[in-house]
């Protein structure tokens, strides 16, 4: 059966979100980032990132970064139709969820949750959190004008939208305004059953 590790509220939600559309039965652990988890050897001799989501194939291949789970996932499965079946839609599916987990993610939260990766200077912390800030408010004004005249990033739910929602998620969280289309996205997505699911998995009351 494959591994899935995961932590509650983090990026693997979306990635637990297109486990649930699936349907497939997996084992889930539970990565306490907070205590260190990620950094014991045992977690490191398959991640040595140190970082979640991990899935573990069936055939015991580990595989890391959000996109390229979420590629294989709609690959492998494509009866779940999580992947435009055209090859500019596909394209564009990898492009929304670069830009997703690299910017929205990997620069502007990422200021925002570990700040003392940026300084170690606590003085410097407040200014790069509103950097942070700043960039994740561009971003979804960028994200808002693409989801203008439809509900899903490429039209059609697609893997582009589980790694919408987990930055959505952050931002309910955080106090940051969603703009109107993308808070139409978030609460369109809190419709979809595997969403309501994998919230209630995660610990949360939806
Ligand atoms: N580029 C990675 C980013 C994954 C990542 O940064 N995950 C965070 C949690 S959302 C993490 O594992 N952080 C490790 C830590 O905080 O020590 C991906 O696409 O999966």
């Amino acid at each position: 059966m494959m591994k899935f590790y995961l932590t509650p509220g983090s990026c693997s939600t979306g990635i637990h979100i297109l486990l649930e559309e699936i349907g497939l039965v997996f084992e889930a652990y539970i990565v306490n980032l907070l205590a260190g988890d990620q950094h014991k050897p045992e977690y490191l001799a398959f991640n040595p990132k140190a970082t979640i989501p991990v899935l573990i194939r069936d055939d015991g291949v580990a595989l890391t970064e959000f996109p390229a789970i979420a590629y294989w996932l709609a690959k492998s499965y494509p009866k779940a139709k999580l992947l435009p079946a055209d090859l500019d839609g596909e394209t564009r599916a990898i492009e929304w969820m670069h830009y997703i987990v690299g910017t929205v993610h990997g620069q502007g939260f990422t200021r925002i949750f570990t700040t003392d990766k940026y300084s170690q200077n606590p003085a410097e912390h407040a200014a790069i959190q509103a950097q942070g800030r700043e960039m994740v408010i561009q971003s979804f004004e960028i994200i808002n004008k693409a989801l203008a005249d439809k509900k899903y990033l490429l039209g059609t739910f697609s893997v582009a939208d589980a790694a919408l929602f987990y930055v959505e998620f952050w931002a309910t969280r955080t106090e940051i305004p969603l703009p109107e289309h993308c808070a139409a996205h978030y609460q369109q997505m809190l419709k979809r059953p595997a969403v309501l699911q994998v919230l209630r998995e995660e610990g949360y009351r939806y």
